[in-house]
């Protein structure tokens, strides 16, 4: 195989949001632009670049097989000495992370548009995981970018094909060089892992009951995401969970239609399902595996923010975290602070990181924390450096079984004890980006009046008095990086926090997010919805903001 030089033509629209390179297919599968992104992601390693290995693998979803073959080809012209692919493509985020981790790669290529949906009129998505095995730090993502506004050319050996349906290694002949290509079973390592993590015998005989004890009742719904397989193998094969328990669980590549974002809006046939009263739990994952929602009996709703308090309280009964003790914890500065009073009352650290997986990464790398989370449905600990859907189903099961109790019950028995911290996410998404920023413009001024801080604010009989509000930025407490412009934030005295931001994984228009936070002591509120305690706070955030002035919006598209 010979490998050629193509001039290729600059894309100036290449910069990697929260979450990688997001965007329509039709726009990767525009001449060349896949090929530029590829390229300078080879770039930017540098040094380290020749002979190195890599793991490339995606969530099944249209144009996965095609920007495979096509690492393949240019990886091959570029000297990579080894890929590690997934068979037909396939790895879930997490998978990436583990191998990357286990086989010491230098890193990965992640095909994924995680949760928007897929087929050739939706979205596709590229991104770059290091050595660590977690997604590319912005220093990283920015040298990317920085290349591919100056790329003149690309390498590529066309001839190359390697059948990525059949597990097998494979030795090229490259420009007299060895290139290898290792197809491997994309489950293998990541069921392996979870075993080491978990107490699987005790999870069995919760699922498969006793003489007296009936069935835990479990429905997992992959939304025809990148879990299915790895759902079959570890609930089907390894803990003995009926097929018919384990819906949507062929990777396809449009998802079937679904929209393989795990809420209460777009998992709608398993939250109706699980309402029935049959199951003693529900859960859905996203399209690349990295998120999560959980479920109880009829339907009973786990806000991401109390799955990881609950998680974090619990930690110490998974055997995974009895090795390795409790390092700290961590969340993305817009999730529920529930896990904050967590921390505290067992005097562990709780640190805060802007949205987004990659700034976990380098606290998980110096030993500073255990467990983290966002959120948006993202769970995870320092197995790997990705959040992790499967993951996370599996902690809540083996505290289940040790506990003996029901997901409500674990819940009321955490507000009893903490109180409770009620929390919502409305998303405005598709907006007109100059709307948009019109909304943030407007918090940003309102916040920034000397005056701002004490301004009361009532709606009915409820009073909100600000403590303070700024636009929020982070230091890295390991490389001393800054990133600013992370969200704007208004604390009042009494707790609890309004947040607004821009989405940085869109591909089209933009979305706002409002996150709104408020916590009760009293326990006669802990069964009420969060939606209606907290209007008087959203009547705040809509006032203040003039969102719907300025976007002609009168409802959020999403809730959660
Ligand atoms: C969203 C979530 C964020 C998450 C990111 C990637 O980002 O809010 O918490 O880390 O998606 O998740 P944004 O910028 O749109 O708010 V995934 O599962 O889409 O890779
Ligand atoms: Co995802």
């Amino acid at each position: 195989m010979s490998t050629t030089v193509v001039q290729t033509k600059i894309y100036d629209d290449q910069k990697p949001g929260t979450s990688g390179l997001r965007k329509a297919v039709k726009i990767f599968q525009q001449e060349h632009y896949t090929e530029n992104f590829i390229q300078a992601i080879l770039d930017a390693l540098g040094d380290k670049l020749q002979g190195c290995t890599l793991v490339v693998g995606g969530d099944g979803r249209y144009y996965c097989k095609d920007a495979v073959t096509k690492i393949i080809k240019i990886a091959a012209a570029n000297g990579v000495g080894k890929l590690i692919i997934g068979q037909n493509g396939i790895l879930s985020t997490p998978a990436v992370s583990t191998i990357i981790r286990k086989y010491k790669t230098l890193g990965g290529i992640v095909l994924t548009a995680s949760h928007n949906p897929g087929g050739p009129n939706a979205d596709f998505g590229i991104k770059f995981n290091c050595e660590n095995g977690g997604p590319a730090p912005d220093k990283v993502t920015n040298k990317i970018y920085d290349i591919t506004k100056s790329l003149k050319i690309y390498k590529i050996a066309s001839d190359i094909n390697v059948d990525i349906e059949k597990i097998q290694s494979n030795n090229i002949n490259v420009d007299g060089r060895t290139f290898v290509v290792d197809i491997i079973d994309p489950v293998e390592d990541y069921v392996i892992l979870m075993k080491k993590i978990f107490d699987f015998d005790c999870i069995k005989n919760l699922l498969q009951g006793s003489a007296e004890r009936p069935k835990f009742q479990i429905l997992i719904d992959s939304l025809n995401g990148v879990t299915g397989p790895y759902v079959k193998r570890i609930f089907g094969t390894e803990l003995g969970v009926d097929d018919a328990n384990l819906i949507h669980s062929t990777p396809l590549e449009d998802f079937g239609g679904l929209h393989p974002d795990p809420n209460l809006t777009y998992a709608a046939e398993l939250v109706k399902t699980v309402r029935n009263g049959t199951y003693d739990m529900g859960a859905a994952f996203d399209g690349d595996g990295d998120r999560n929602m959980i479920i109880g009996k009829k339907a009973f709703f786990v806000n991401p923010s109390d799955s990881l308090a609950v998680l974090a309280r619990h930690l110490r009964i998974i055997p995974y975290f009895q090795e390795t003790g409790i390092k700290g914890y961590a969340r993305s500065m817009p999730t529920g602070t529930a896990i904050d009073r967590v921390a505290k009352s067992i005097g562990a650290q709780c640190l805060e990181v802007p949205t987004g997986w990659k700034y976990f990464g380098n606290l998980m790398d110096i030993e500073l924390l255990s467990l983290c989370g966002e959120e948006s449905f993202g769970t995870g600990s320092d197995h790997i450096r990705e959040k992790d859907g499967i993951w996370a189903c599996l902690a809540w099961l083996n505290i289940i079984a040790k506990l003996g109790k029901s997901i409500d019950g674990i819940l009321k028995d955490h507000w009893m004890k903490y109180g409770r911290n009620f929390y919502t996410r409305h998303d405005y998404e598709n907006c007109d980006a100059s709307d948009a920023n019109k909304v943030m413009a407007e918090v940003e001024r309102e916040i920034q009046e000397e005056s701002f801080t004490r301004t009361k604010f009532s709606v009915g009989d409820k009073h909100y008095i600000v403590k303070h509000a700024d636009n929020y930025s982070f230091k890295d407490p390991v490389d001393g990086s800054i990133v600013t412009n992370q969200g704007l934030r208004i604390f009042f005295q009494d707790g609890s926090r309004i947040i607004f931001r821009l989405s940085g994984t869109g591909s089209s228009g933009a979305t706002i997010r409002l996150y709104v936070e408020s916590y009760e002591n009293d326990s006669s509120t802990y069964d009420k919805d969060a939606q209606e305690m907290l209007q008087p706070l959203i009547k705040v955030a809509l006032n203040l903001s003039k969102l719907q002035e300025h976007t002609g919006r009168n409802a959020p598209t999403v809730i959660t």
